[in-house]
C-alpha cells in the first residue's frame, strides 16, 4: 500500500498583497504529475484545503481542477479528505455523499449523533486491508453532547474519546488522518509564522500523541514544517508552499508513505516540489541585493532587509527595478537600531497614560483629544484595578 500524504493546501491564500493562485496552480499540478508517475493507492489530504472558512470562487476552481484532473487518471486514486480549522466544514461536506461515488471522500463535520462514527474507508493490497479513519478537525465542544456530562474537558480527552468509541481493530492495519495539535509529552512540534495564529495561547488545545500512536500511520495537518511528532510513524507533511518568511529554509514537500506487512517497517519519503517562485530574504546594502539578482532569481518573492548606514536614493524604486515580487523592505542600521532602543526607554515612563500620549504622537503625529485622553485614562485605571 503507497499513498501520498498531503495538507494544509491554504488555497486562496495571499501573501502579502500577492495572490497566490497561480503558484498554487502550478504546485497542484506537479502533483497530478507525481501521481500519474508513482501511482497512489491513495492521496490523503489532511485538512486546510482553503486558507478561509469562505473560500473566493477563484479558489474553489482551483481545487476543483485539481481533484477533476486526479480524478481523470486511470485506475482511479481515492482521495481522503478532512476539514482543518481554516475550513468550513460544513461547506467543505458539500455533495460529499455524491463525490464519494467518485472516490472523494470527505469528512468535514465530526460525528454528530450517538450512531454517528467516523468516516471509516478501507483498501486492499496483497497484505491485506488497510482501514482510513478520517477525523476532521474538532474542538471538545462539537462532539461533547455524544458522551456523558463531564467526560470531555479538553482537546485530548475529545479525541482520545472519539477515538475510543470506534472499537479499532488494532490487529489490522489503520490509518488515521487529522489536523489537531498533536504534541509528544512536553515536546511540541517545530512552529512558524503562517500558522501561529492559529494555536491558542496556553497551548491548551494540544493533543498528546500517545491517543493515536497504535494506528500503523497517522498522517497530520496544521503545522507547516514537515516533522515527525513523537514516532516516525506520526506525522506532519508541511505546506507545499513556503507560506511566509520564516519558511525560507524548509524544504517544502509531500509525503509518500509505503506500508507493507503489518509488523514491517513503514517506508517514508519526502519528495521535493519546485515552486513557480521561491521565497527568500535578502539582506545587506541596496548595492550587494541588486548586483544578486538573476534572470532565474529574480521573479521570486523576495524580503528585503537593508543594511545601509547611508540613506540610499529611492531604494524601493530600484528594488522594484529588479526584483518583480517584493514582500516588504525594511532598514536595519545603527540609525535604525539606535531608534528602537530609544523608543524602548522611553516606554519606561512610570505612568502608562504619558507613555501612551508619547506612543500616539509618533503614531499619529497629533496630540489626542481631551475624550481620547479620557477614554485611555479610564483603560488603565481599569486595568491597575483588575491587576
Ligand atoms: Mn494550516
Amino acid at each position: 500500500m503507497k499513498f501520498f500524504h498531503l495538507s494544509d493546501l491554504h488555497i486562496g491564500k495571499q501573501l502579502n498583497h500577492y495572490n497566490l493562485r497561480d503558484d498554487q496552480v502550478f504546485i497542484l499540478n506537479q502533483l497530478v504529475e507525481k501521481s500519474k508517475e508513482l501511482r497512489p493507492d491513495a492521496i490523503v489530504i489532511a485538512g486546510d484545503i482553503y486558507d478561509k472558512s469562505i473560500p473566493s470562487a477563484e479558489a474553489v476552481t482551483v481545487f476543483d481542477d485539481f481533484l477533476t484532473k486526479i480524478s481523470q487518471i486511470q485506475p482511479s486514486i481515492p482521495v481522503f479528505i478532512i476539514a482543518g480549522n481554516h475550513d468550513s466544514a460544513e461547506r467543505l461536506d458539500f455533495a460529499n455523499s455524491i463525490l464519494a461515488k467518485h472516490n472523494v471522500f470527505i469528512a468535514g463535520l465530526p460525528p454528530r449523533d450517538k450512531d454517528e462514527y467516523l468516516k471509516k474507508i478501507t483498501l486492499n493490497d496483497e497484505f491485506g486491508e488497510v482501514d482510513f479513519y478520517l477525523l476532521p478537525f474538532l474542538k471538545p465542544g462539537y462532539v461533547r453532547h455524544l458522551f456523558e456530562d463531564g467526560d470531555i474537558t479538553s482537546y485530548d480527552d475529545a479525541v482520545r474519546k472519539i477515538i475510543e468509541r470506534e472499537n479499532i481493530d488494532y490487529s489490522k492495519r489503520n490509518v488515521l488522518v487529522s489536523h489537531q495539535f498533536f504534541t509528544f509529552k512536553d515536546l511540541k512540534p517545530e512552529t512558524c509564522d503562517s500558522e501561529i495564529s492559529l494555536i491558542s495561547v496556553g497551548g491548551l488545545d494540544n493533543v498528546d500523541v500517545s491517543a493515536v500512536k497504535d494506528f500503523d500511520y497517522v498522517a497530520l495537518g496544521h503545522i507547516h514544517g514537515p516533522q515527525k511528532i513523537g514516532y516516525e510513524h506520526i506525522r506532519y507533511t508541511g505546506t507545499l508552499l513556503k507560506y511566509s518568511v520564516s519558511e525560507r529554509n524548509h524544504n517544502k514537500s509531500f509525503t509518500v508513505v509505503n506500508m507493507q506487512n503489518k509488523n514491517d517497517a513503514i517506508k517514508i519519503e519526502q519528495i521535493k516540489l519546485k515552486p513557480l517562485r521561491d521565497l527568500r530574504l535578502e539582506e545587506g546594502l541596496l548595492e550587494e541585493i541588486i548586483s544578486r539578482a538573476t534572470k532565474d532569481n529574480k521573479d521570486d518573492y523576495v524580503s528585503v532587509i537593508l543594511k545601509d548606514e547611508i540613506d540610499q536614493y529611492k531604494p524601493k524604486d530600484q528594488l522594484e527595478n529588479v526584483y518583480s515580487h517584493i514582500l516588504e523592505i525594511r532598514v536595519d542600521n545603527s540609525r535604525t537600531r539606535s531608534k528602537l532602543e530609544a523608543s524602548s526607554e522611553e516606554i519606561e515612563i512610570d505612568n502608562p497614560v504619558t507613555a501612551f500620549e508619547k506612543f500616539f504622537f509618533d503614531m499619529q503625529s497629533r496630540e489626542m483629544t481631551e475624550d481620547e485622553r479620557k477614554a485611555i485614562v479610564e483603560i488603565v485605571s481599569h486595568i491597575k484595578e483588575s491587576e
